[in-house]
């Protein structure tokens, strides 16, 4: 036996590397944990769960919803609300960080993911971008990388009750890894596109992005 068949003994660096494959460094998504506070900058926790929208709370029966999705996609798609059950469901726990400075920690909710409806969509090639488009006339706009993140949910429940009307019920979206700005209460569509089309705060001052951790609060 040549004593080349054993492996040299670690050196500093692939010792190193081995601490990194154990802490699964540069994995998108699980950063080691000290990388990231819970609490953004600038931001203070809080039990209430406020309101805020722009004051019109459309009054939606689940027989009136439906959720459209089009623009540049293989398969658009409309789910009224049993069609929208009919998929696979999907429980979360996040927290909620408000532009305006409050955060709401440990949110159950539940419903789509948006990696099945983009499974189910399935955008063309070149689409980087999405505008959501809700009942009250809100927009909002989001990278496709963002809204394909594993935790980003079309919401039915919180805290397993059916979404109320003033949080966004029958159905809203949940991004929590941006501000919740981004977040489209009482969804109606989605339009998938090659170019971004700012929403109603983005047109009004709102960062385009809205990365809580890095402060995208404004323009
Ligand atoms: N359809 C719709 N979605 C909306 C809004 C709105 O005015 N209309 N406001 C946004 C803003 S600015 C915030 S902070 C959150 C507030 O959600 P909440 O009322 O459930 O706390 O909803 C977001 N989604
Ligand atoms: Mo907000």
């Amino acid at each position: 036996m040549s004593i080349e068949d054993d492996p040299p003994p670690p050196s500093k660096l692939s010792r190193a590397k081995e601490e990194w494959a154990r802490a699964r460094r540069g994995l998108s998504g699980q950063p080691p944990s000290p990388a990231r506070p819970r609490l953004p900058p600038g931001q203070r926790e809080t039990a209430d769960f406020p309101v805020l929208d722009l004051g019109d709370q459309p009054n939606l029966s689940v027989k009136d919803w439906s959720l459209s999705v089009g623009g540049q996609v293989e398969t658009p798609i409309r789910w009224d609300w049993q069609t929208f059950l009919a998929q696979p469901q999907t429980e979360i726990v996040s927290d909620i960080h408000c532009v305006t400075t409050w955060s709401r920690y440990d949110n159950l909710w539940a419903g789509v993911s948006a990696r099945h409806l983009l499974a189910m969509a399935r955008p063309r090639p070149g689409v980087k971008f999405l505008l959501l488009r809700s009942f009250d006339g809100y927009t909002t706009n989001l990278s496709l990388e963002d809204f394909g993140d594993e935790d980003v949910l079309l919401a039915h429940s919180w805290q397993g009750k059916p979404l109320s009307r003033e949080h966004g019920g029958p159905v809203r979206v949940v991004v929590p890894k941006l501000y919740f700005w981004k977040s489209a209460k009482w969804l109606r569509h989605i339009t998938f596109s090659d170019r971004d089309t700012p929403g109603y705060w983005e047109l009004r001052g709102y960062h385009d992005r809205g990365d809580p951790w890095a402060e995208e609060r404004y323009k």
